[in-house]
């Protein structure tokens, strides 16, 4: 009889903790989830599992708690997804910024450093990094030059993730992914802030979407198809690497609100509405990845389109409003 495998997923609340965590669950492992002391438990993402994985207490702000984390769940692999991950939020707390995002990975790293070095870690490293870009399409080899306290975090997360490997030969990898979305994102980001008030103003309940930037360009993909990518990095049998995650397209936060509001017959520029309110300090103007090693070495392709993401979104969207009203 084989042992099973045991992954311990940090950011198990958050929308990629929840998708990793079903995969997981169908491919035999057994899942525990890290969650931080809050005042009410948030684990609505987890609702179709909750049964199925351990919760395990611990914060990425407090090394004892990480150590007695890894110690008592005796994982064999573990997802790095917490982060303070909200860029805006970055420029107003960038200490607690730098401290969880940044600072967080290297005490988790110690953490199992300490306590079983054989243990094999993903961390959740980002586009964000790449900034103002220096090259079109973005790979594993592009510099970096983030723009944001948090892309400067993340830099951080990643080099420490990387030093780690090869100053304690430990099975460390880096998955630099491209942002992904699903109904499950969390209402801040521009996706779902879209889907969501389309299904709204479809629903008779606002009358208008107040955005930024329209002309940033994102290369967006689908979280189910992500949360693959990291498991496949940890599951290979050639020596630990880094990867980029990506759809290999582009689409401006303009062409998302198209394709979203045409969905549910409507026309955006009746019902956008520019605010200064949602520029930021620094831009990140365009991001395109460029997924090929991750194609080569891990056979990884994403599934989801651009507008079967889009679509699905507001689909699910509308679903939840007309349950609220
Ligand atoms: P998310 O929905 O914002 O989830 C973040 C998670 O981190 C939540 O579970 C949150 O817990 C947890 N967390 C925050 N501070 C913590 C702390 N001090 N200790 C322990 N847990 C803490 O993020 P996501 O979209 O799933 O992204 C997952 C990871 O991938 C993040 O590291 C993000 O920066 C990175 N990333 C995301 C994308 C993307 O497009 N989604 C792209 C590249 C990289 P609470 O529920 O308690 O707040
Ligand atoms: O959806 P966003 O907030 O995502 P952003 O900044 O690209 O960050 C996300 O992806 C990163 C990967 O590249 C992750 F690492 C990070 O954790 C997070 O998941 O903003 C996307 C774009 C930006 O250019 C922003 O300026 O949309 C533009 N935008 C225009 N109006 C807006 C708005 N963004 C938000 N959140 N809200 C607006 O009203």
């Amino acid at each position: 009889m084989t042992t099973p495998k045991r992954a311990l997923i940090t950011g198990i609340t958050g929308q990629d903790g929840s998708y990793l965590a079903e995969f997981l669950l169908q491919n035999g492992y057994e899942v525990g989830g890290m969650v931080r002391r809050t005042s009410s438990l948030n684990v609505e993402r987890l609702a179709s599992v909750l049964d199925k994985i351990k919760i395990v207490p611990g914060d990425l702000l407090d090394v004892a708690s990480l150590v007695e984390a890894v110690k008592t769940f005796a994982p064999t692999e573990v997802y790095n997804l917490a982060a303070q991950s909200f860029v805006t939020t970055s420029w107003n707390q960038p200490e607690f910024t730098a401290d969880v995002t940044a600072l967080g990975v290297t005490r988790l790293l110690d953490a199992i450093r300490i306590v079983n070095p054989e243990i094999r870690f993903y961390q959740a490293s980002s586009s964000e990094m790449f900034g103002k870009v220096r090259e079109v399409p973005q790979s594993e080899l592009t510099p970096f030059h983030p723009r944001s306290p948090y892309g400067v975090a993340k830099v951080y997360g990643h080099w420490i993730t990387l030093n780690y490997r090869e100053s304690f030969d430990m099975y460390t990898c880096s998955g630099i992914l491209f942002n992904h979305e699903s109904p499950r994102r969390g209402l801040e980001f521009v996706t779902r802030k879209i889907s969501h008030q389309v299904a709204r103003i479809k629903l008779g309940l606002a009358k208008e979407l107040r955005l930024g930037n329209l002309d940033a360009k994102r290369d967006w993909g689908f979280a189910g198809d992500y949360v693959k990518a990291m498991w496949l990095m940890l599951n290979q049998d050639q020596p630990a690497d880094d990867y980029v995650i990506a759809t290999g397209e582009t689409h401006s936060v303009r062409e998302f609100c198209e394709v979203a509001f045409a969905r549910a017959g409507l026309n955006y520029e009746n019902y956008v509405v520019i605010d200064e309110e949602f520029f930021r300090p620094a831009e990140v103007d365009l991001l395109i990845g460029d997924p090929k090693k991750a194609n080569d070495k891990l056979g990884w392709k994403p599934e989801v389109s651009f507008v079967d993401l889009v679509e699905m979104m507001v689909d699910a969207d509308l679903e939840y409003c007309s349950s609220q009203i």
